[in-house]
């Protein structure tokens, strides 16, 4: 199958869409027969990273371990999607350093956080406000947005428009 390959990477506020823009895109895409692999909290927080929690360090070891397996993904010529929160830039910017040049999209859903905690589809944002869950992003800890992404997705959007920005980019940049 002809298609280039890469990693795109998602990173926004646990809320802000992530997920569901990376499942939407990774469905558009297989309807293409283009070959991906989704990486998430699901997969890798039980597995690779189930030693990891939230604290700042484990997160950027999380960051790191998820940016490596993404690497060996696409030298096997996947489109790799990962959707983690991602919280510092410095560490987006050491994954994408290790990639071949070019090879790391980064995407960022922009959501506001008041719209993430209206959202709030595992009560995690109220428990973060009741103290329950400490070092939450956005609410303890920081979420540092990227200052220039690839793509700059307003998450307000319905799925499926911003399933088509993502597929019109990966067309304008010819790896699909
Ligand atoms: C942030 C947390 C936390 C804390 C549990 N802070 O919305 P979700 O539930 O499904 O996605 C969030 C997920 C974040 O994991 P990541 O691997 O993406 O984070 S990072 O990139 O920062 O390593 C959220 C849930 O785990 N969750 N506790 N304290 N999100």
């Amino acid at each position: 199958n002809g298609h280039g390959s890469a990693v795109l990477w998602l990173t926004g506020l646990s809320g802000s869409g992530k997920s569901s823009v990376a499942g939407a895109l990774e469905q558009a895409l297989h309807q293409r027969g283009i070959h991906t692999y989704l990486l998430d909290g699901d997969n890798v927080r039980h597995g690779l990273c189930q030693d990891l929690g939230f604290a700042d360090r484990d997160r950027r070891e999380n960051i790191r371990r998820v940016g490596e397996v993404a690497g060996l993904m696409m030298d096997a010529g996947l489109l790799v999607i990962t959707a983690f929160i991602s919280p510092y830039r410095q560490d987006r910017e050491d994954v994408a350093l290790r990639l071949p040049a070019g090879h790391f999209i980064e995407v960022f859903v922009d959501t506001p956080i008041a719209v993430c905690e209206q959202r709030d589809p595992k009560g995690l944002y109220k428990k973060a406000r009741a103290g329950e869950i400490k070092q939450f992003t956005g609410v303890d800890l920081p979420y540092e947005a990227p200052l220039k992404p690839d793509v700059h997705l307003n998450g307000t959007l319905p799925i499926a428009q911003l399933v088509e920005q993502l597929i019109l980019m990966l067309q304008s940049r010819k790896i699909i």
